[in-house]
């Protein structure tokens, strides 16, 4: 029997996401055509950009998402979804450790791995569960776990099909559809919470989060994010179409070389919902779903990373953003000042070892020329070898943190002591989760040694 390719389910998941979310969350859909317009736009007026994109293939895939998220509640709901997002080829990537932000959260990213998969279709979805043990409140700890105990977020039918995957190595055309419909109804938002309002209100003064993730039936997934070709154009106009941003981009400033990610949502919605109470109903709202959007630029090299995490931890020692956004533009200058030490050119970032590159063979061998690794220097400077920029796939514990921040209804920054727990989220998991770093230095390493074997070969792959 013939399989339908993983990378295909995810995408066919994407696009049900995608549509079920903009139906749910008319907002959402306003966001979507802000995107759209801005990117074109940009295209139209850099004719540099529309021609770089469209040879990388990157027009057709723009307006797909690039990722969504979730909370999970119990070590067997993140090791079911486990399960479930492997179906669609994505493998959890990275460990982030939010106590650091204080959020009682750590968090993976479920996502595609390999080049060809990334390419095919990205999507990403960061998932968090909660940290009961980080409540002070034992007794609400221990209420909050009987009460997940009694949830079941994936459907039978979903479960069947996820071991049917698991046993024939993948799912026909029908399974596959079945499965993807099924899987959908795990994210869907529910109006009606488990739990009475005066629970509610116990979970929610304990910690929002806590509450998003206890009083409802299911992880509803709480964003999507498309990719924008100008964040800060985006920014600018969330307000002309009645959307209101959070105060400031997370992540690196804008710059010419591009690294990492940059991101911004809308405010969460507060949207109505009912508890049960014992005669009938009772009407509350509950907010947490809302709209993000991201840019990506180069991965960093572990150096890289450092000197980031440096002129972030500056920036932020300097300015602080307060709880309705106070102090922005206090902050936006201290970025820019803070990293105007970090090079802002690819050579000077590859030579520098900050940030991660692939490389092709772009020419035929120059006369005089070693196809070696000694020798990369001269084969770049010749036009023989090429350094594209490898993108920044994962995300960033600050900015996630300063996401959370923002849709729990503060624009507020905090700094809190850390507490990760790596070895219980993977117990969870059922496995160990992917190094991001190792996934980018392979990459590097390979299409190097492919592409020095291509020269010395004289098989050359014009750009
Ligand atoms: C996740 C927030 C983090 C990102 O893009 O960094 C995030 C959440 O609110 O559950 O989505
Ligand atoms: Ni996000």
């Amino acid at each position: 029997m013939t399989h339908l390719p993983a990378d295909e389910i995810r995408s066919l998941f994407s696009r049900a996401m995608s549509d079920m979310y903009r139906k749910e969350v008319p907002q959402y859909g306003t966001l979507i055509e802000l995107v759209r317009d801005v990117n074109r736009e940009m295209l139209a007026a850099d004719s540099d950009l529309r021609a770089r994109m469209d040879s990388a293939g990157e027009i057709a895939r723009l307006d797909v998402e690039r990722h969504g998220a979730i909370r999970l509640g119990t070590a067997s709901e993140l090791f079911n979804i486990r399960r479930m997002f492997a179906v669609m080829g994505m493998s959890p990537v990275g460990y982030y450790d939010l106590s650091v932000a204080g959020l009682p959260v750590h968090s993976t990213a479920f996502r595609p791995v390999s080049t060809e998969a990334l390419q095919i279709n990205p999507f990403r979805v960061f998932t968090s569960l909660i940290r009961l043990e980080l409540l002070e409140d034992r007794a609400l700890a221990a209420e909050a776990e009987e009460i997940l105990s009694r949830r079941k977020i994936v459907t039978d039918d979903c479960l069947s099909l996820i071991e049917k995957a698991e046993a024939q190595g993948g799912l026909g055309a029908s399974d596959a559809e079945a499965f993807v419909a099924q899987a959908l109804e795990t994210f869907r938002w529910h109006s009606e919470a488990t739990v009475p309002a005066e629970t509610y209100e116990r979970l929610c003064a304990a910690h929002r989060l806590i509450a998003d993730v206890v009083s409802f039936r299911g992880p509803h997934i709480n964003h999507l994010t498309p990719r924008t070709l100008d964040i800060d154009a985006v920014q600018k106009k969330m307000p002309e179409r009645g959307i209101a941003p959070k105060a400031v981009i997370e992540g690196p400033p804008r710059r010419r070389a591009d690294i990492l990610l940059r991101q911004t949502s809308f405010k969460a919605l507060e949207e109505p919902i009912l508890f049960p109470a014992e005669t009938g109903t009772e009407e509350g709202t509950h907010t947490a779903r809302f709209g993000e959007i991201e840019q990506r630029g180069v991965a960093l090299t572990p150096a890289g990373r450092a000197l980031y995490d440096r002129c972030l931890a500056e920036t932020r020692a300097a300015a602080a953003v307060g709880a309705s956004g106070e102090g922005a533009g206090g902050y936006v200058a201290a970025l820019d000042a803070a990293f105007e030490s970090f090079p802002d050119d690819h050579d000077s970032l590859r030579r520098d070892g900050l940030a991660f590159y692939r490389y092709r063979a772009a020419a035929p061998l120059p006369a005089g020329l070693q196809a070696s690794p000694e020798a990369v220097e001269q084969l770049l400077a010749s036009g023989a070898l090429v350094a594209d920029p490898q993108v920044y796939e994962d995300f960033l514990p600050v900015s996630a943190a300063g996401i959370f921040q923002s849709n729990l209804g503060t624009d507020e920054q905090s700094n809190f002591g850390e507490s990760a727990n790596r070895e219980v989220f993977e117990a969870a998991l059922g496995r160990e989760v992917v190094s991001e770093m190792a996934l980018y230095e392979e990459i590097e390493r390979e299409s190097l040694s492919q592409a020095l074997a291509a020269l010395a070969a004289g098989e050359v792959t014009p750009a």
